[in-house]
């Protein structure tokens, strides 16, 4: 085990809906807020995406990350990692737009291609507060998110060009073999910083077997590396607690799981912060600081951004 996590609070994302929780931020403001509240909880990066203000529809408007991403950066010095996952429908360009517009510390780097399915929600919710969102989640019965090798190069190209560092989103296992093959082309240079995502439909389910492997795996293929962890679902404080016992850090936060533990709805992301402190310190292990993220993740530092 390391003797400091990063801790990352995933705020809103693109997978939740308003109807499934009154607690998910969907202004820029409530966006922000959270993130400088799950900051004050602990965490040292913030992982960011845009809704729209009227109806919370997840959209990769430039504008609307822009005033997320400077309301947060005028109260604290939490890392920003810039989503270029982004909504659903859009292009990969549209996607990377904001790395090239606001050269952000970290931004998310989706590791190829996969089914990413949420169709089978609709099954669990029978009024919605908004016309959206049954279209969106059912779209997902046909849809793949598209991460090309193609589109990858460019990626690697453009966070290259901004010194933003890559979280490269792991979701199934070809995906380490991609990592390995964009730093043997030199498309990427190592140390690598990668985000193993586990229970996503399309990708690889949580176990403690999926996640020994997967890190071993990239062990083999990649060499050194430094990881975390997340999972949609309710597997992820269980999952997050052994990606601390294997030498790793987490991701918590609202985009990937609603709750706080069985039944129990999470009020906020820093509660689910605090939560992964409490089980962190329990063994032997600190929150790093946003500063010392900075270190272990190796970023150019705040003061190199654009905005
Ligand atoms: N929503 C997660 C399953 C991204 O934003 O680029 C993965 C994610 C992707 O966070
Ligand atoms: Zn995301």
């Amino acid at each position: 085990m390391n003797e400091k996590v990063v801790i990352t609070a995933a705020i809103t994302g693109a997978i939740h809906t308003p109807t499934m929780s009154p607690y998910l931020p969907v202004t820029p403001k409530q966006i922000a807020d959270e993130a400088v509240r799950a900051y004050e909880a602990g965490a040292a990066v913030v992982h960011i995406h845009g809704r729209r203000e009227s109806d919370g529809l997840a959209v990769g408007d430039v504008n609307i990350m822009k005033e997320i991403i400077t309301s947060i950066k005028s109260r604290c010095n939490v890392v920003i990692c810039i989503t270029t996952g982004g909504a659903l429908g859009m292009t990969v360009e549209q996607r990377v737009s904001p790395v090239t517009l606001y050269k952000p510390e970290l931004g998310s780097f989706n590791a190829g291609s996969i089914n990413f399915a949420l169709f089978p929600v609709l099954n669990k919710f029978k009024e919605w507060k908004y016309e959206w969102e049954k279209q969106y989640l059912g779209m997902t019965e046909d849809f793949i998110f598209p991460n090309t090798f193609k589109s990858m190069k460019e990626y690697c190209r453009i966070f290259t060009e901004h010194g933003t560092k890559p979280e490269f989103e792991i979701y199934d296992s070809g995906m380490v073999n991609n990592v390995a093959f964009m730093i043997n082309a030199g498309w990427i240079k190592k140390p690598v910083y990668i985000q193993f995502v586990l229970g996503v439909l399309g990708g690889l389910t949580p176990s403690p077997e999926n996640l020994m492997f997967l890190v071993d795996y990239a062990r083999r293929q990649i060499g050194d590396f430094v990881f975390s962890v997340c999972v949609a679902g309710r597997a992820q404080f269980p999952t997050c607690t052994q990606a601390l016992l294997l030498g790793g850090n987490c991701r918590v936060g609202l985009e990937d799981n609603l709750y706080l533990e069985k039944g129990k709805m999470a009020k906020s992301n820093a509660e689910q912060v605090a939560k992964m402190i409490r089980i962190s310190k329990e063994l032997g292990v600190e929150p790093a600081t946003p500063d010392e993220a900075r270190k272990i993740l190796g970023l150019k530092g705040i003061d190199k951004v654009n905005y």
